[in-house]
């Protein structure tokens, strides 16, 4: 590397217009839009060497997700389109908080530390959401990346499921799927629609979805998607890009305040979905003759499709062990429906996506799913292999061989590598057309407790300490007696306390059985922090 060259941008080009300490997060850097260009900067130069520790092709994903279009956000993705393995992340965090002098030393400390064999060949590929400071920002990052000397390709605006997409597609040689979006389209669309042609529609199921994309890039990828299912899906698109991105709108909008977002039509009884603005989230709901809003929120989701692998793998008599990964936020109904009605193993993790992922990797087949919309299917090598041998025996009852064929295109119609918006709701989709249901019927199946979510602004978010998967706090002291206290007087009553990773507030969980105890219940909790 010409270090004097990078130096050089590192101290004027590039230098940092920001002095506050940045921290790579559940889902990387992610703050003002203003302060991340010396960020982008060096983890464009960061990428580069991951990219010859792990020998292989890395992903950069410049987006900050549901937040508003003032913020903006990176995150690197690993080879098996995982998030940044966590003791990087802490090389991330340095890399990016030290003096503009300092860069070249960090870098070649870590070439050092990391024992890394710096004339490797390197590949980074990078993509960006559509804030109107993201391709400023990529464009900083491949400052660093060409700085490096390393090949990189800039597949622009795509979503971050895409983007994940991409980086594992380079990876195996095509084998999980062609390196370009018409691959991507392809792929999930043809196994949707083989899904679909070979399933009777019996009963109230109805293909028309009224869908709120946040304004974000979730609209230019559903347009396009549109192309490919060519009508096997009435998809009518809102919010696509006029309006301000997430602004009362968006997946984690219709989460969080359980109301529909700006711009959609109030239809009784009409199936809508909100996703965010990156498109990795999803969520359900619809509105009934009262005016009343009903949310199907991502542990339905979870519901819904574990129980539809469940029976895939019954009639395909297929033995593998399916089991579902939930976080502290599942609702405690949608937990005891899974483990007892459905008889399926569930596990709970911490919030963040790449721990319910790495737990679902230990199932054969693993579903997971966060509450606010996020999650996806994982197979294992093996499940695949047997699900399609067993698709293509013929010595098998015709049954027997559908159910393990169907099986087969569902692994297509999902995006393993992450959750994904789209792909997510084509299976939801997929699965309501089976067992041709509306979304009322899918609703019926349980009914939540009652729950609300409270965030307080705090000086220091890491003075909140937790333990066993973020159910209970042990630091401060106190606190955790405090609650449980609080929680016993209230029937089916649960909460829990824990600092964001992505803001600097405390956010408060609390359930209970009756909806007029919820309030009072959060805001007693919220006292016991303050
Ligand atoms: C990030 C995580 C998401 C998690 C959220 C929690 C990824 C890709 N995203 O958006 O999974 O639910 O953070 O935010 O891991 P919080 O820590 O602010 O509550
Ligand atoms: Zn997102």
């Amino acid at each position: 590397f010409d270090f004097s060259f990078i130096n050089n941008l590192a101290k004027n080009k590039h230098k940092k217009a920001y002095q506050g300490i940045v921290q790579y997060g559940t889902a990387g850097f992610r703050t003002r839009a203003t302060s991340l260009d010396h960020v982008l900067f060096r983890m464009g130069l960061l990428t580069v060497l991951r990219s010859q520790v792990k020998k292989a092709t890395i992903g950069l994903m410049i987006t900050a997700s549901h937040n508003l279009e003032i913020d903006n956000g990176v995150k690197v993705v690993d080879p098996n389109g995982e998030m940044l393995e966590t003791s990087w992340e802490i090389i991330a965090t340095k890399l990016a908080n030290v003096e503009d002098d300092k860069v070249i030393s960090i870098l070649q400390e870590i070439i050092k530390e990391q024992n890394i064999d710096t004339s490797l060949s390197a590949s980074v590929i990078i993509g960006r959401d559509t804030r109107s400071s993201s391709l400023n920002l990529s464009q900083a990052a491949v400052s660093g990346i060409k700085a490096m000397n390393s090949k990189f390709i800039d597949v622009g605006v795509v979503t971050t499921p895409q983007l994940h997409y991409f980086v594992v597609s380079m990876n195996k040689n095509r084998d999980y799927g062609i390196p370009a979006l018409e691959g991507y389209y392809k792929k999930i669309s043809e196994a949707y629609k083989k899904i679909i042609e070979t399933t009777i529609n019996n009963g109230k199921y109805s293909n028309k979805v009224q869908l709120d994309a946040a304004n974000g890039v979730g609209a230019l990828a559903i347009k396009e998607l549109k192309k490919y299912l060519n009508g096997a899906l009435n998809i009518e698109i809102y919010n696509s890009g006029e309006g301000q991105l997430n602004y009362m709108c968006g997946a984690d909008y219709v989460k969080q305040k359980k109301i529909s977002p700006l711009n959609i039509p109030i239809n009784p009884y009409v199936k809508c979905v909100s996703i965010d603005g990156d498109a990795d989230r999803i969520v359900y709901y619809y509105i009934d003759k009262y005016n009343q809003f009903h949310l199907l929120d991502g542990d339905r989701i979870a519901i819904l499709v574990a129980d539809y692998l469940k029976e895939l793998l019954q009639q395909s008599h297929l033995n593998l062990q399916l089991g579902l990964v939930q976080t502290a936020y599942a609702n405690g109904n949608s937990t005891v429906y899974i483990s007892d009605t459905l008889n399926i193993p569930v596990a709970c993790v911490r919030t963040g996506v790449k721990y319910l992922h790495h737990k679902a990797l230990e199932f054969d087949i693993g579903v997971y799913f966060e509450s606010n919309g996020h999650g996806t299917v994982v197979f294992n090598e093996s499940a695949i292999n047997t699900i399609y041998m067993t698709a293509n025996n013929n010595s098998l009852s015709s049954i027997q061989r559908k159910a393990a064929q169907t099986l087969s295109y569902v692994i297509d119609v999902v995006n393993q590598t992450v959750g994904d918006a789209i792909s997510d709701m084509l299976l939801v989709e997929l699965i309501l057309h089976a067992k041709g249901w509306d979304i009322v019927t899918w609703k019926k199946s349980y009914s939540d407790l009652p729950n609300k979510q409270v965030k307080i602004e705090v000086q220091d978010r890491n003075a909140i300490i937790t333990t066993n998967e973020e159910r209970c706090c042990i630091k401060p002291k106190e606190l955790q007696k405090e609650i449980d206290k609080i929680v016993t007087k209230y029937e089916k009553g649960r909460s829990f306390v824990r600092s964001s990773g992505t803001e600097d507030v405390v956010r408060i969980y609390v359930e209970c059985e009756n909806d007029s105890d919820i309030d009072k219940m959060a805001a007693e909790v919220s006292l016991a922090v303050y």
